[in-house]
């Protein structure tokens, strides 16, 4: 049990321990909220920035056993903690990305696995940049729909639409291998598939992973991929990755992928080694059962169900 409240009424995730007021990062898996929604790229959907205290309130709901992962009790192997939430500035955007790159380079800088909860998807790139300033060359396994590369939205250089732009332009990642996966429908634009091309970035349509006989073998395959010539792999998931019927508080998009290809996919990454992963884009105001909240704790163990399966725990 959690040995108290994050804030307000709200539990650290899934039942962690408390590191809100420590800097000793003595835990496995290290959680962390960033409660931010920046620009706006469809007026009334909104209120991201309440999605990490959603999923740790969801959370409270769940074990850490999967029955359907062989018996696996992920708390057996592993240690969790909560280190709370970054206190963006809602007035200021570009400072807040700046925040958020120092909140997560302290966080990455303990070398354990980090876990963020979003928020909206411009919080990736100040995550995945702070993991570069440790001197880390970063592959990113991005599941999205979505490019999420546009050079600016209205001017705004860290839009929820443009943190794989600013991702392609940081040193520490290696653009090759960079795989967007997932990608699909017509919320893209031409000069996204472009712009990833030109930046050497690596796109897997919803086709290209639905066609596929083989849905382990092929997540082996994109991991192999963004693992090439770099240092350590990043896994990103955009909620709207999964089909709008299994993701109602997340943005409208179908032909997605299901629950089930979802979780087989990122147990596959964790297994071969991920260094730590964020979820964003739940929008808990839109989602009148919170299915949306509720499903990121399930993604998550899966993921750190496949770490300790591949052997990656200490
Ligand atoms: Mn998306």
């Amino acid at each position: 049990m959690a040995e108290k409240n994050i804030y307000g009424n709200t539990p650290p995730m899934l039942g962690a321990k408390n590191l809100t007021e420590t800097d000793d990062y003595n835990t496995d898996v290290l959680f962390y909220g960033v409660p931010w929604e920046a620009s706006s790229t469809w007026g009334d959907y909104t209120g991201v920035e309440l999605g990490p205290k959603q999923i740790r309130l969801s959370s409270e709901r769940y074990s850490t056993y999967l029955p359907e992962l062989d018996h696996i009790n992920v708390e057996d192997h592993l240690s969790f903690g909560d280190v709370g939430d970054v206190a963006v500035n809602p007035h200021n955007v570009p400072e807040t990305v700046g925040i958020i790159e120092q909140f997560t380079e302290k966080l990455w800088n303990s070398g354990k696995f980090l876990v963020g909860i979003g928020g909206d998807h411009s919080v990736s790139y100040p995550i995945v940049k702070a993991l570069t300033n440790t001197g880390k060359k970063v592959g990113i396994i991005h599941l999205d729909s979505h490019y999420d590369n546009y050079e600016d939205y209205h001017g705004d250089k860290y839009a929820r639409s443009t943190p794989f732009k600013r991702l392609y332009e940081t040193e520490g990642v290696r653009n090759e291998s960079l795989i967007h996966a997932g990608i699909k429908g017509p919320r893209n634009k031409p000069e996204n598939g472009k712009a990833a091309k030109e930046a050497g970035a690596v796109t897997l349509t919803i086709n290209d992973i639905r066609e596929q006989s083989d849905l382990k073998a092929y997540a082996n395959e994109i991991y192999d991929m963004a693992a090439k010539d770099v240092d350590v792999v990043y896994l990103t998931i955009c909620s709207d990755v999964l089909d709008f019927a299994f993701n109602p508080g997340g943005p409208v998009d179908g032909n997605g992928l299901n629950s089930y290809e979802l979780l087989t996919m990122i147990y596959e990454f964790g297994k071969r080694g991920l260094c730590g992963m964020d979820y964003v884009e739940v929008y808990p105001m839109q989602d009148a059962n919170q299915n949306s909240a509720h499903f990121v704790s399930t993604a998550v163990l899966y993921v750190l169900a496949g770490h300790i399966d591949g052997g990656h725990h200490k």
